[in-house]
């Protein structure tokens, strides 16, 4: 699993983030297996053995979720990378699988892509087949793609690249990481609101909407930039391609900020569906033809606040440097700690009031962690409930902790939302871990 540090919904704009490994992690235990079935189970009986034909070209059954969908995930990516690089694969192995994992579900700890990143590697591992990290993380990332969320990159290339002591800041296209040494004296507390995060699920009014809009913003600002209409349909795809125009525009007005062409270009008021078709200047259910989960969006959606959600990518955007530069500075550690809690802070405010990603129980969880000490404190993942992520001086970590449970658990435990025994599940400190590995037995 993860936790992303900053830099929350900009890795699919095309912008660096910076997460860490976290301790809680999935085990995947794989053996070839004969009469053509892929066969998943899981440790939890919660989860019903999912049974699927070892066919790489069998599409998923998005709109009929199962848990063991993910594991085929990593089973088609597998496939096609080598298909990709005309590597000789033989006949599609049936295979049978045991899967055990601590990291929450539906929690932004990204279960998700830990369940990917490990059954591929596993089925890499069975196949004898050892393909370069770098290339792992960025196929893993599509394969992800095929459960239907339009997913960035970030999740995939911690899981894959991690390293033990380190946070890393993962740039996109191509997908680098650099370490990231954390200052001593802080210790990042992870707590889960309790609320669910069904990201698969309500992907057509959450996740892949915020996609969708941050493509129509990238498409308006550069046709208000000047750009030709055709090209900015055709060419745009995320607010990262049109930083440069932004930047430029941002220049004459002694600025060097792309967030003020959105100032400038866009205006607060959500756009409908007609007014952005006549500034394209073709219908939307065209642009987006080819992506069904884009369709889906469209029908889904009432209207869309460009300007909000792509003043959140660029503002979110240089929060990410400014937290790397500040772990490089010469501040003092207290003084670095409190300015690395001030951008957490930013980017809570941010994601919850432009990006409109958190919920009233992680506002609520936030709140309690600034109360109780935290230097600062936001939610992390895609959001929409799971966790968030406080920084905390490692000197008062364990009352931190015990504040949390009887501030915003102790209620919950009472009404039965969760098992007094399950907290340390809920609530705990996290050191930077490690990536994904092999364990031949
Ligand atoms: P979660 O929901 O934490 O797995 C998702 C995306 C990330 C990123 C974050 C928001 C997937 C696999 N992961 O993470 O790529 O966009 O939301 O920053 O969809
Ligand atoms: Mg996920």
């Amino acid at each position: 699993g993860r936790v992303n540090l900053i830099g929350e919904h900009i890795d699919y704009e095309g912008y660096s983030v910076l997460p860490m490994a976290i301790r809680q992690d999935m085990i995947v235990a794989i053996r070839r297996a004969d009469g053509g079935l892929v066969r998943v189970a899981n440790v939890d009986d919660k989860y019903a053995t999912c049974v699927y034909p070892a066919d790489p070209d069998k599409e998923i059954d998005i709109k009929n979720h199962k848990w063991g969908h993910y594991f085929m995930c990593g089973y088609k990516g597998v496939y096609e990378y080598a298909r990709s690089k005309g590597i000789d694969m033989g006949e599609p192995v049936a295979l049978d699988v045991v899967v055990d994992g601590t990291v929450p579900q539906g929690s932004g700890l990204s279960s998700s892509a830990a369940f990917v990143c490990s059954a591929t590697i596993a089925i890499m591992g069975i196949l004898g087949k050892n393909f370069p990290k770098k290339e792992v993380a960025q196929f893993t990332c599509q394969s992800e793609r095929h459960i239907g969320t339009q997913s960035g990159g970030m999740d995939q290339a911690i899981s894959i690249m991690a390293k033990p002591g380190f946070a890393e800041l993962i740039d996109f296209n191509p997908i680098k990481a650099t370490d990231v040494q954390l200052p001593s004296g802080g210790t990042f507390v992870i707590a889960h609101c309790l609320a669910e995060s069904k990201k698969a699920e309500t992907a057509a009014t959450n996740y892949n909407n915020r996609v969708v809009e941050c493509r129509l913003a990238a498409i308006v600002l550069a046709i208000k930039l000047g750009m030709d209409t055709k090209k900015a349909v055709t060419s745009v795809t995320t607010l990262s391609d049109v930083e440069g125009l932004c930047v430029s525009f941002a220049g004459k007005e002694g600025s060097s900020d792309p967030g003020v062409a959105v100032k400038k270009l866009l205006h607060e008021e959500p756009y409908t569906l007609e007014e952005i078709e006549k500034i394209t200047g073709q219908s939307l259910a065209t642009v987006f033809q080819s992506s069904q989960t884009s369709l889906d969006v469209l029908r889904a959606a009432k209207h869309f606040k460009l300007f909000q959600r792509a003043s959140h990518v660029y503002s979110e955007a240089r929060r990410v440097y400014a937290f790397r530069d500040t772990v490089l500075s010469k501040l003092s550690d207290e003084g670095m700690l409190k300015k690395l809690g001030d951008l957490m802070n930013d980017s809570h405010h941010s994601c919850s009031v432009l990006y409109e990603c958190s919920c009233p129980e992680l506002e609520e969880l936030v709140k309690v962690c600034r109360d109780n000490g935290a230097l600062g404190a936001r939610l992390t993942g895609a959001g929409w409930g799971g966790c968030a992520v406080a920084l905390v001086k490692e000197g008062i970590v364990p009352q931190f902790i015990l504040n949390l449970k009887e501030k915003y658990y102790k209620s919950r435990i009472d009404r039965g939302v969760i098992k007094q025994s399950d907290l340390g599940l809920y609530v705990f400190a996290s050191k930077p871990s490690s990536g994904a590995a092999i364990l031949r037995l």
